[in-house]
């Protein structure tokens, strides 16, 4: 049972794992407590190749000082050798004597780590917090499963289906309140990816917006895919983040990549020819439909081919929630279960 001093603690260690930077490896916070339960030291995770937060911890006590004292980590200490060495072997030959975990590690190469603690006499306590834990690193742990990031496809569409008037001209279909709530949702991505058409037609900034159009503090990296070049002086050149073009239809090796770069959850705005080719590859994982209360007709629509050539091939989805913003809807769908 963990004693009151240690859920304290493990709160703390979350708070502190938010301190460091999504990326490759999942943020981590530990706090190393005394056998009276008071703080000796905090510790979190500041980024692939720096140290883990139990060795940050770790590295603010004296030598011999730990010894005796509990750890409380958001995450199973690691079992391995990667880019720095196995946090469990640290905790051991510094003589921590119970260590108190939230969340197993879920990568085979790193789990292990408990039973190697045990193994040496260490007091193990797992589960404390372990929904938090897990909410934290949801999408690390997603991109760890699937090998790329979380995909989500947006578009605004009129009542009929249509993303542009039959000249191309497409601002604005959805109103304020529709366009907020896009910008909000932005901030929450790690990269926001166009389609080069859509940036030489649009000349779209990328960015995350606040309603006074200054920059919200969390800002995507924007990706520019396929093979028109993008102007010196296109909007997109000046977005806060180094931008990543890619001269390629291969949406699978895009998203490889941009797993590699330690992006977790992307954001398709890229127009009808991208969303269509993220959709027919099977690589929406969720999509926000912005349905305005307007008609345009004609030929331009929201989607083009997504491989559905009969009925029988259509993408049933299942709808997480419909959403009144102003006078538009939005519609938040999955792919249904196969
Ligand atoms: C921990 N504490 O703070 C973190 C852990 O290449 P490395 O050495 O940085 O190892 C990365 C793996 O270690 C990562 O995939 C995850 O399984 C674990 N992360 N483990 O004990 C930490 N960040
Ligand atoms: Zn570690």
């Amino acid at each position: 049972m963990a004693s009151a001093a240690e859920i304290d603690a493990m709160r703390r260690a979350l708070l502190l794992a938010r301190r460091g930077p999504r990326g490759l490896n999942p943020q981590v916070g530990a706090v190393i407590l005394s056998p009276a339960g008071d703080v000796l030291a905090e510790g979190f995770h500041r980024g692939a190749g720096t140290p883990h937060a139990e060795v940050d911890a770790l590295s603010k006590l004296a030598p011999g000082e730990a010894r005796g004292t509990t750890a409380v980590v958001t995450l199973e200490p690691c079992n391995h050798t990667g880019r720095t060495g196995p946090c469990a072997v640290a905790l051991i030959e510094a003589g921590v004597a119970r260590v108190v975990y939230a969340l197993d590690d879920p990568t085979d190469a790193a789990a292990g780590g408990a039973e190697r603690l045990r193994a040496a006499g260490v007091d193990v306590e797992a589960g404390l917090a372990a929904s938090e834990a897990a909410a934290l690193v949801h999408d690390w742990a997603a991109l760890q499963r699937t090998g790329r990031p979380h995909v989500t496809v947006k578009w605004a569409q009129s009542l009929d289906g249509r993303a542009a008037a039959d000249d191309g001209t497409s601002q604005w279909i959805t109103g304020p309140a529709a366009r907020r709530d896009v910008h909000a949702r932005r901030a929450e991505a790690d990269a926001i990816i166009a389609g080069t058409g859509t940036v030489r037609s649009d000349d779209p900034a990328l960015t995350a917006r606040a309603a006074d159009g200054s920059l919200l503090e969390a800002q995507p990296v924007p990706v520019v895919i396929g093979e028109s070049d993008t102007a010196p002086d296109a909007a997109v050149r000046r977005h806060p983040r180094e931008p990543l073009f890619y001269a390629t239809h291969d949406l699978h090796a895009v998203l490889t990549d941009l797993a590699a770069r330690g992006l977790q959850r992307v954001f398709v705005e890229g127009g009808p020819t991208l969303a269509s080719a993220f959709l027919r590859e099977g690589l929406a994982d969720e999509l926000l439909v912005y349905v305005a209360p307007v008609l345009l007709g004609g030929s331009r629509l929201a989607l083009g081919d997504i491989g559905v050539a009969s009925i029988a091939d259509a993408r049933r989805l299942t709808v997480a929630s419909i959403q009144q913003l102003g006078d538009d809807t939005l519609f938040v769908a999955r792919p249904a279960a196969a």
